[in-house]
């Protein structure tokens, strides 16, 4: 578009062309402004009655909200103005006009429910709380991409069509691939590990995976975005050091970058966390747990960790903190026991009192030992012979982890709801938009 100056940045004694949304319309009787919204945000238009060209005038006056629009005229200071300058404009455009009834108002004015808001997600995102919401994400993303580069891994993008699945057969979507049976990939989780044993050595992925989850909860997504990390010659406690100072470099970026987006969204004690997370074993969260009271039955050695026990977990604990050292039994095959104790699993948990946000762990990258734990999972070596077999062939001892992208945003920002950090999310009973 020709010459057109960004709403922040129209400055006095400027002559501009804006161009933008049409926010609202304040008529005044014989004055009227028009409230013109791009990107960086908003100005005031004035339109004067009878001092101004007639059809000017009926064009501003006549305009529906949310139309877009283009605007040409002076920019002279204004003190009552919200940004304390106005348009005076000479001519105006309307580019698209919206119709006069909306499914939500972009204003905020009127409160939307999530599904209202969701269908008609272009609107939704004009509203300043969801707009901030994700540039807050493209934010996190960004700065989680330069935290890996510092740490000198590569960013790959791996298959999103397998054949085979890796976190538990139940939960896979099977699609049709030229007549034969094949699914959405879980997690890239086997791709990341072929690639430590190629030259790249150190690698990570930010991408989708899908998970064929029955859950309809506030936490749960069945297309979420992994951050996944994996190094070569690193043990469990190096993949932990990485994840959390990966997840300091997110909220790091947020306070240095996103005051304005934060002020938005109304929190004012945004905290970039300072202290080292804790690591608590496996036994010790059990312990702790139970010591809390707050379960109806006490947990025993091999129970997974409810809710309402990580829950209260964390209230104790910290906003951030570790499980380790699970029992194996428990740990999907890929992760390594521990050497001197093979009921005991190197994979870890990175909790937020609200949700678990990371898996991880060293992983088993001895041939004979990681096709026995294949069959111990009840999963067929052969399917997976493209994996197993480079492990013939010089494969390093490796760690890694993956963080749920959404649940990172939603803890960060404490969101209600999951579906609040992905643009068009895919649950139960969302497949569109
Ligand atoms: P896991 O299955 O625990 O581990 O997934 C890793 C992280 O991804 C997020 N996550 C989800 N977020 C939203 N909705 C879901 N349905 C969902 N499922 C998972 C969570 C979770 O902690 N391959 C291992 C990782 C590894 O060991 O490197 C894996 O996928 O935040």
């Amino acid at each position: 578009m020709d010459e057109r100056t960004y709403t922040a940045d129209a400055t006095p004694d400027d002559t501009v062309t804006v161009a933008g949304w049409v926010h609202e319309l304040r008529d005044l009787g014989g004055i009227a402004f028009l409230i013109v919204r791009d990107t960086t945000g908003k100005i005031q238009v004035k339109l004067e009655k009878d001092e101004m060209d007639e059809e000017l005038v009926e064009t501003g006056l006549d305009v529906t909200r949310e139309s877009v629009v283009k605007i040409v005229g002076d920019v002279k200071e204004e003190p009552r103005a919200p940004t304390d300058v106005e348009i005076v404009p000479t001519a105006i455009e309307v580019v698209a006009e919206a119709e006069t009834q909306l499914p939500l108002d972009p204003s905020g004015k009127v409160d939307a429910e999530l599904p209202t808001r969701l269908d008609n997600r272009t609107l939704d995102v004009r509203r300043g709380e969801s707009k901030a919401i994700f540039e807050i994400r493209s934010t996190v993303l960004r700065a989680v991409r330069e935290a890996f580069r510092s740490f000198g891994a590569s960013e790959i993008t791996t298959p999103k069509i397998v054949a085979t699945g890796t976190e538990g057969g139940t939960e896979l979507f099977p699609i049709t691939y030229f007549g034969e049976e094949a699914f959405m990939n879980q997690s890239p989780q086997l791709f990341k590990q072929l690639m430590v044993g190629s030259g790249l050595e150190r690698v990570f992925e930010v991408g989708p995976i899908f998970r064929a989850e029955e859950h309809n909860t506030p936490r749960h997504l069945n297309e979420a975005t992994s951050i996944d990390f994996e190094s070569a010659f690193f043990d469990h406690t190096e993949a932990m050091d990485v994840c959390e100072a990966i997840v300091k470099a997110a909220y790091e970026a947020v306070a240095e970058n996103c005051t304005d987006e934060l002020e938005t969204l109304g929190i004012d004690d945004f905290e970039v966390p300072d202290e080292a997370f804790p690591r608590l074993t496996y036994e010790e969260a059990i312990e702790r747990i139970n010591a809390t009271g707050e379960l109806d039955e006490q947990l025993v050695w091999g129970d997974d960790l409810p809710t309402e026990g990580e829950h209260a977990l964390g209230q104790a604990v910290g906003e951030h903190y570790f499980i380790t050292d699970w029992p194996a039994e428990i740990k999907p095959f890929y992760i390594k026991d521990h050497d001197d104790d093979e009921t005991l699993s190197t994979g870890f948990d990175m909790m937020h009192p609200r949700m678990e946000l990371v898996s991880g762990g060293q992983r088993e990258h001895r041939f004979d030992q990681l096709v026995e734990g294949f069959e111990q999972q009840g999963l067929d070596p052969e399917e997976f012979d493209y994996y197993t077999k480079m492990f013939k062939y010089g494969m390093p001892p490796h760690a890694g982890w993956a963080i749920g992208g959404e649940r990172l945003i939603a803890t960060m920002l404490g969101l209600d709801n999951i579906r609040e950090a992905v643009l068009f999310p895919r649950d139960r009973q969302r497949l569109s938009p």
